[in-house]
């Protein structure tokens, strides 16, 4: 049986074979009865007979596309069978129709998906097939990017464990996307904290065209053999065509996951039966021999030729159910078929939260105004006073413990107060930050992670874009994801090339992020407390240079205080300019619209405070009664927010403008390390002066 690698590493060494799998052969069913072999059978061949249905609903032109499990059935069933129906978590990939079958999804639903239906289950008809979902049963809506799946899955089993429950998570690929670095991120990070995640790797020797020799390094290309090095690992490479194999397998790496002994490896060696999916043909770059030796390792074949060789089936009856299993999959084929297709009016809903919360909350309610708070403090304390209302928030990122409280001690003395279960360090990688935080918000909590430099946030990108922000839109409202992202961001601070970046301009570009850009301790505290208790997820913009400035120092606002987001601010009045501007320039336009003013010019600053949603209304209102516009950023010119914000003013104030639309914005270069040097490439309040001149006299 089973072997924990524990002992098992020693001995590899020395003989490869100690990796060894439950082979079935013992007992040559395993433990199982009748019912259950006649049952795993019966979802194995229901999978295959749904598989071949939607490929001929795709010939008649009335299905889209189709990414077969055939050969899979095995390994998927005997996994999808040992989940613990609601209490477990499932991140199934795109070929796991048989895990969900196993778990419990019918037909009837599963076709609503193949056929994008309204009633789709999954994702109302929002994603191509094969992406596989289902509130009841704990899988939260897939995506497409192969590999971020698994440090969700981590992030899940994180947020379980945290909650006391004894759940085990499922997450599966096949072999090509072991080569992905977020699958060695979540590995790493499931064996450091012995997380019971159970990662099943498919290997059926293809990604697509590249055969695994060209995918997977060592001697054996084996997923498994490449991740020895983890101490917590159970690692086991077993025949995934082999049904009672699998079974045992499964049984055996779910035990050892939810005994608490950490995460198991599963390199299950299946058989690709059909083409990559519907778009593709095997033929092309398979050579026929491959082919001919992956039939004779058909799942389904194996299997009922064991049952009928040791009389667990005759093969009459075999006729009679494989009969029955198909015109079961044709009725639900038919019935799906006719069921309604998506509304086109609904294409725009569920990009964010329409619950109506972000409207109910009491904003600007302030009964005490304390002391003097510097932007960081602000910060902190908006952590400390959320994290005591609301036991949900859970904070983490690196050096975010104490004694270090965060590298710009955002988050000092917080592991002390709430400890480490709660705020904790988390491993140097950005992609696991945000894949665990959409593990966790998916799982029900409220994960507040900090990216240490937005300069930095590039290996999350990805989790950002594709995942987390996509969340509710592509499994139409089943699913949220609200995690509240601090960034720390900007220059002014001889931060040099990587440590002074603007990021605002790619995140605005994301449909279902909030974006949070204060200017001043304040807005800080208030909008970061309104962050932490809406639905959707948010990137809440730091700059650095503001952390203890005295000019963005304010009185600090009570506990209760909260900032809308789409509320920009009126910094100062003034009839001759608009502007329009966030962050540390609100600053350094100040200082330039004091010499204006002290010239006899009246300016209107405006602190948008949020990217997104933006006050347009302030904005236009402002526009339409100076008649004269100008955007300043901190981020480079090109493709920046303000060009957003100008062709906005341009769409909406045309008539009323009397001069064209001007931006202020870094230099289309990098921001270098020397004062002298980032000085000519930043706006200055000089140069700021200089533009705003010129404009007020066009
Ligand atoms: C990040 C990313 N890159 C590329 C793709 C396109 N793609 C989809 S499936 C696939 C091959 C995956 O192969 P493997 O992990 O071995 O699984 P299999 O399909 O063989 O079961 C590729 C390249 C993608 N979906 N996501």
């Amino acid at each position: 049986m089973a072997k924990n690698n524990k002992s098992a590493d020693t001995a590899t060494a020395k003989k490869k074979s100690t990796l060894k799998a439950p082979t079935g052969k013992v007992d040559s069913f395993g433990g199982l009865t009748k019912d259950e072999l006649m049952n795993a059978l019966r979802l194995m061949y229901l999978s295959r007979q749904m598989d071949h249905k939607v490929m001929t609903l795709l010939k008649q032109g009335k299905a889209f596309f189709h990414i077969a499990g055939a050969g899979h059935e095995a390994t998927q069933v005997a996994f999808g069978l040992a989940m613990k129906q609601g209490v477990d978590w499932g991140y199934p990939y795109y070929r796991d129709m048989a895990f969900m079958l196993g778990l419990g999804l019918k037909p009837d639903q599963i076709f609503l998906h193949m056929l994008a239906k309204e009633d789709d289950p999954m994702t109302g008809g929002r994603q191509m097939n094969c992406h596989w979902a289902s509130r009841e049963f704990n899988v939260p809506t897939q995506s497409s990017p192969t590999g971020t799946q698994f440090l969700q899955a981590v992030g899940t089993a994180l947020a379980e464990r945290r909650k006391g429950n004894n759940a085990v998570v499922y997450v599966s690929s096949g072999e090509g996307t072991s080569s992905q670095g977020e699958f060695h991120e979540a590995v790493n990070w499931a064996s450091r904290e012995k997380l019971p995640v159970v990662f099943v790797i498919q290997n059926n020797k293809w990604a697509i065209s590249v055969p695994v020799q060209q995918q997977t390094a060592g001697k054996y290309h084996s997923v498994s053999e490449m991740m020895k090095g983890y101490e917590n690992l159970l690692r086991l490479k077993v025949d995934g065509t082999d049904y009672l194999t699998m079974n045992a397998t499964a049984q055996t790496a779910f035990k050892h996951a939810r005994i608490g002994h950490g995460p198991a490896l599963i390199e299950a060696h299946t058989v690709r039966l059909f083409s990559h999916s519907s778009s593709d043909d095997q033929r092309k770059y398979r050579p026929q021999d491959s082919l001919e030796e992956d039939l004779k390792k058909d799942p389904i074949e194996l299997f009922v030729k064991k049952l009928i060789d040791k009389n667990v089936l005759t093969e009459l009856a075999y006729e009679e159910f494989k009969k029955e299993i198909t015109n079961h999959v044709n009725e639900a084929a038919e019935w799906a078929l006719k069921q309604a297709d998506p509304k086109p009016e609904t294409a725009l809903k569920y990009v964010l939260d329409e619950s109506g919360k972000r409207d109910k909350l009491e904003y600007e309610v302030l009964t005490t105004e304390g002391k003097p708070v510097v932007m960081v403090d602000a910060i902190n304390h908006a952590l400390r006073e959320e994290m005591e209302r609301n036991d949900k928030i859970y904070v983490f990122g690196e050096d975010v413990e104490d004694g270090k409280g965060g590298v710009f001690t955002a988050t000092k003395g917080l592991s002390t107060q709430f400890g480490k279960d709660r705020v904790f360090n988390s491993p140097l990688a950005e992609a696991s930050i945000m894949g665990v935080t959409f593990g966790m918000a998916v799982a029900g909590l409220k994960p507040c992670p900090e990216i240490q430099f937005g300069d930095y946030i590039w290996p999350g990108f990805m989790q950002i874009r594709d995942e987390l922000v996509m969340m509710r839109y592509r499994s139409n409202n089943l699913f949220e994801t609200p995690g509240v992202i601090r960034v720390a961001v900007g220059g002014y601070i001889h931060g040099g090339l990587y440590h002074s970046q603007n990021i605002e301009g790619f995140f605005s570009h994301m449909p279902g992020l909030l974006i949070a850009y204060p200017s001043n301790a304040a807005d800080a505290k208030g909008l970061l407390k309104t962050a932490l208790r809406l639905n959707d997820p948010v990137m809440f913009l730091e700059h650095k240079g503001l952390y203890r400035q005295s000019y963005a120092t304010t009185p600090e606002p009570d506990s209760g205080y909260l900032v809308p987001f789409g509320k920009a601010k009126i910094i100062k009045e003034g009839n001759d300019l608009t502007i329009v501007t966030y962050g540390a320039m609100v600053h350094e336009t100040n200082f330039a619209v004091k010499k204006l003013n002290e010239e006899g010019y009246s300016v209107e600053v405006i602190d948008i405070r949020t990217i997104a949603p933006l006050d347009t209304e302030m904005i236009f209102n402002s526009v339409k009664k100076t008649g004269k516009a100008v955007v300043i950023h901190e981020d480079t010119l090109t493709a920046g927010f303000g060009a957003e914000i100008a062709a906005r003013i341009v769409d909406n104030c045309f008539e009323y403008l009397d001069g064209p639309v001007k931006r202020i914005a870094a230099a289309d270069t990098p921001i270098p390390f020397h004062p002298n040097l980032e000085k000519e490439v930043l706006p200055t309040r000089d140069k700021i002066y200089t533009q705003l001149k010129e404009l007020l006299n066009y």
